[in-house]
């Protein structure tokens, strides 16, 4: 059985040295639905008479902390008081998820889409903050940096919290060019705080930075609650000059566009505010959606919009915490849970001619994957030397199947590296399992130490009614995954968390 793509982790071995299930303690369970699209050979026998995709160029966009329910086509946009016109008509030109899953926070959502591993093995299961040393490891393959190697151009035009030490800065993890803000929205307004001492800081945040590869970052401007209202805008303005300079290239470009909308404080920029009637909140996402538009127009004015793929997600749920400064989402919890609110997010994938417009999947797919299958549709090298958790689902997005390859998805919270830790939540088919859950990020915690907690979430998306009692198949399915990433963990021994003690503050 093929375990190379995916489920507890691309060991990287050679075909004569391939694991087996019973080597990594798995039994028989893999995280691939699709057996014949996993096997190489009837998998090139099917496709022999399909031409291979070109190589497109890729743009992600990642909202921070979009609620699932936030844009129309999830739900919301005008009914609840901030029609998103564009992401809707993205929807309508693509291929929209409604079981997609990030991580319960930024800071291993990001890690997670850029390194298509687990945040337990990366050391980023929690938000990096200021001076805190947590930045993500020099040793990790990102995205970009497995694109370049492929011979694409790189960028990043946005919110990075993926560390602020040099070696873990963009500039020096893949990255071209860097043009954005290290830290999350909240860091910026700390010194406006009532009983703000700077001497007590762990570190001066640095405000709007710039850098090219291999460069000292450079701060273009300061940041603070004033000048947070055009930091989108100040981004979108860079995103789209790069965009336009690599039309004419003759390599593809990867633009990665993390937002900071709609993170709070959601300060409003003049020209959005009063343009929802939901405050500060809705007018940002209203000025999200219309940079959301910018791009794919500007991709259609420069007519490569068939030869670029486009991801637009949410890196977690909505910040309960900070309502009304929040966005919505029908299920249980928000930001820093791994109830479905937290970790259930919208995706839509884009690339007119190549993705089928209009099409609508439940399938289980989750921020993990984006790695893998953009880094396949790119030709770069799924790196083969560490445990790689995401799954290459370029042929379900280009519908030449109609299930995705996983089956489950799993998350931790917490900073520990141990290979023994125990998951905190798995989905697993229509269930969920929760051995520990908050109901929001500075919530009760629910810990169900003797009997893990089971939902049907089909039956019961808020996760309200507990079904253990008959459902011990489903703990046996837990635990048989728990077991194969224990299993993973030991051959290959996660990276320590650098962000213990962190200070407080969502991401
Ligand atoms: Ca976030």
């Amino acid at each position: 059985m093929d375990l190379k793509a995916g489920g507890f982790g691309n060991s990287g071995r050679s075909d004569d040295h391939a694991e087996t299930p019973e080597d990594i303690g798995a039994d028989v369970v893999t995280n691939r639905r699709n057996v014949l699209a996993n096997n190489s050979s009837l998998h090139q026998a099917m496709h022999e008479d399909v031409a291979p995709a070109p190589r497109p160029n890729i743009v992600i966009m990642l909202a921070d902390n979009m609620g699932y329910m936030d844009p129309g086509c999830y739900g919301g946009g005008a009914v609840l008081g901030a029609p998103t016109p564009r992401m809707d008509q993205m929807a309508k030109e693509g291929l929209r998820l409604t079981s997609f899953y990030s991580e319960t926070q930024c800071t291993p959502t990001r890690a997670a889409m850029l390194t298509g591993r687990l945040p337990i093995r990366t050391g980023m299961a929690l938000a990096s903050e200021t001076g805190s040393n947590a930045g993500i490891s020099p040793e990790e393959r990102t995205l970009a940096r497995v694109l370049s190697d492929a011979g694409y151009n790189t960028a990043i035009f946005g919110k990075w919290h993926l560390g602020d030490i040099r070696e873990s800065e963009p500039q020096n993890m893949g990255f071209d060019e860097f043009f954005g803000l290290l830290y999350h929205l909240n860091s910026y307004t700390q010194s406006e705080r009532i009983g703000f001492d700077p001497r007590w800081e762990a570190g001066e945040p640095l405000g709007l930075v710039e850098a090219k590869k291999g460069e000292n970052l450079t701060e273009v401007s300061p940041l603070n609650v004033s000048s947070l209202a055009y930091v989108d805008e100040q981004s979108m303005e860079r995103a789209l000059a790069y965009i336009k300079s690599q039309s004419s290239s003759a390599d593809p470009f990867f633009v990665y566009i993390p937002f900071v909308r709609t993170h709070f404080p959601s300060v409003q920029n003049p020209r959005w505010a009063g343009k929802s009637s939901k405050g500060p909140y809705g007018d940002g996402l209203m000025e999200m959606d219309h940079h959301v538009g910018m791009v794919l127009d500007t991709l259609k004015e420069l007519g490569i919009e068939n030869n670029t793929i486009v991801v637009l997600t949410s890196d977690n749920g909505p910040t309960l915490d900070q309502w009304p400064d929040s966005g919505f989402s029908p299920f249980r919890g928000g930001i820093g849970t791994t109830y479905e609110g937290g970790v259930r997010v919208p995706c839509i994938f884009w690339w007119p001619g190549m993705i089928e417009a209009g099409r609508s999947s439940d399938e289980i797919i989750c921020t993990l994957d984006l790695f893998t299958t953009l880094a396949v549709l790119g030709g770069g090298e799924v790196p083969a030397d560490r445990p790689i958790d995401g799954i290459d689902q370029s042929e379900f997005i280009l519908g030449r199947q109609e299930n995705s390859n996983r089956e489950w998805v799993v998350w931790y919270i917490g900073t520990g590296s141990a290979a023994n830790t125990i998951p905190a939540a798995v989905r697993w088919h229509q269930f969920k399992v929760h051995t520990r859950a908050y109901d929001s990020f500075q919530g009760p915690e629910s810990y169900y130490g003797q009997i893990p907690a089971v939902y049907n979430i089909e039956m019961d998306p808020r996760e309200e009614h507990n079904i253990a009692g008959e459902h011990d198949f489903v703990i046996s399915a837990f635990t048989k995954i728990y077991r194969g990433l224990v299993a993973s963990m030991i051959e290959y021994p996660n990276t320590p968390s650098r962000a213990y003690p962190i200070s407080a503050g969502a991401s």
